[in-house]
C-alpha cells in the first residue's frame, strides 16, 4: 500500500488578526503615554497627537511585544519601550517630510504633520515627541535604575549621529545623486532605519534581564531584521501605489536614492530581503518555541506588501 505522508500541521497563526490585536493594545496606550491633548501649547499637543494617530502600523512596538513573548516577560512592562519607540519613530517621520528634506505632503494616508500645522509646529512636534519618549523612559518604575539607563543609552545611540538614524539620513542626503558602493548602502540602510529597530529588540533584553549571549543574540537578529525592512520598504516605493503607502510612492527614483533596488534590481533585491530574514531567524534558534511569533512577524516583514 502507498504510504501517506503525514498531514501537515495546520498554521493557526493568522498575522492579519495578530498585527490588528497588538496594534489596538499599542494604541490603546499610546494616547495616555503622550502629554494630555487639550493642554498648553495646543498647537503643540494637537500635533504630536495628529502625527502619532494618523496611522501607522505600530511595526516597531509590535516587534517589542513579539521580542518580550519570546523571552516570557509579561507585555504590561514594555508598554513604555513600545510607545516611547513609536513616539521617537513619528518624530522622524514628520521630519524626514519636511520641505528641506524630503518634501512629502501625505503619510500614512494624511496631510504631513507640516502640511497640517505649519513647518514650525512640525519641526518642534517632532522635537517635542523625542524629547517626551526620552522622558518617559527614564520614568519607567518597573524596570531597575541600571537595566533603565543602559535602554535609554541604547536608543539614544541607535538615532544619533554615530551609526544612528541621524547618520543614515545625512549620508543618505549626501549620496543622492551620486553612484554608491554596495557596502555604502548597507551602512545608509542599517543606521538610517535598522539602527532603531535593532535597538528596540536588544531593549527588550535588557528589561528582561537576559544574558549576553541572548543579548547578542538579539542584537544580530534585530540588525538582519532591520536592514531588511528597508530593503522591501525600497521594493514597495516602486511597486506600491501612493494610496496603499499612505505616502507618495516612485520618490527614491526621483531623487536618485541610494537603494537596493537601483544596486540590484528588484528580484535580487527581494531575495535579499528574504534571505536576511532566514539569516536573521537562525540567530534566535535558542529561543525555542516561545519565539514562534517572533519568527511569524520576521516572515510576514520580508514580503509585507505595505
Ligand atoms: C532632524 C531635520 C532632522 C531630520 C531627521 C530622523 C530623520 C530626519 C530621518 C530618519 C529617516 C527615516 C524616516 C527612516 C525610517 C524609514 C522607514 C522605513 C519609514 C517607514 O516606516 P513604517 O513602514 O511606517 O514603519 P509606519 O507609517 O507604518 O509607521
Amino acid at each position: 500500500m502507498k504510504k501517506q505522508s503525514a498531514p501537515a500541521l495546520k498554521n493557526t497563526f493568522n498575522i492579519g488578526h495578530y498585527l490588528k490585536s497588538q496594534k489596538e493594545f499599542v494604541d490603546s496606550h499610546l494616547a495616555n503615554f503622550l502629554p494630555p491633548l487639550h493642554t498648553d501649547p495646543k498647537s503643540l499637543h494637537e500635533a504630536m497627537h495628529y502625527s502619532v494617530f494618523a496611522g501607522g502600523k505600530r511595526i516597531r512596538p509590535i516587534l517589542i511585544l513579539a521580542t518580550g513573548e519570546a523571552l516570557q516577560i509579561d507585555r504590561n512592562n514594555l508598554v513604555h519601550l513600545a510607545c516611547a519607540v513609536e513616539l521617537i519613530h513619528t518624530y522622524s517621520l514628520i521630519h524626514d517630510d519636511l520641505p528641506s528634506m524630503d518634501n512629502d505632503d501625505y503619510r500614512r494616508g494624511q496631510l504631513t504633520t507640516h502640511k497640517k500645522f505649519g513647518e514650525g509646529i512640525a519641526v518642534l512636534a517632532g522635537n517635542a515627541l523625542l524629547t517626551h519618549a526620552l522622558k518617559k523612559l527614564s520614568e519607567i518604575s518597573s524596570t531597575p535604575e541600571k537595566p533603565r539607563l543602559s535602554l535609554v543609552h541604547e536608543l539614544c545611540q541607535a538615532i544619533g549621529s554615530q551609526n544612528g538614524m541621524l547618520a543614515g539620513q545625512a549620508m543618505d542626503l549626501e549620496t543622492q545623486g551620486k553612484q554608491f558602493s554596495e557596502e555604502r548602502l548597507e551602512q545608509i540602510h542599517s543606521a538610517k532605519t535598522g539602527a532603531l529597530i535593532q535597538a528596540s529588540i536588544y531593549c527588550v533584553g535588557l528589561i528582561a534581564g537576559t544574558s549576553q549571549k541572548i543579548l547578542d543574540s538579539l542584537s544580530s537578529f534585530g540588525f538582519k531584521l532591520g536592514l531588511s525592512y528597508q530593503i522591501v520598504d525600497d521594493i514597495l516605493d516602486i511597486e506600491g501605489s501612493s494610496n496603499e503607502l499612505g505616502k507618495t510612492a516612485g520618490k527614491d527614483s526621483v531623487h536618485k536614492k541610494a537603494t537596493y533596488p537601483a544596486l540590484y534590481g528588484l528580484k535580487a533585491s527581494k531575495q535579499c530581503s528574504i534571505d536576511l530574514i532566514n539569516q536573521a531567524i537562525h540567530q534566535i534558534h535558542d529561543l525555542g518555541p516561545p519565539s514562534k511569533t517572533l519568527i511569524e512577524l520576521a516572515r510576514f516583514i520580508s514580503v509585507r506588501r505595505f
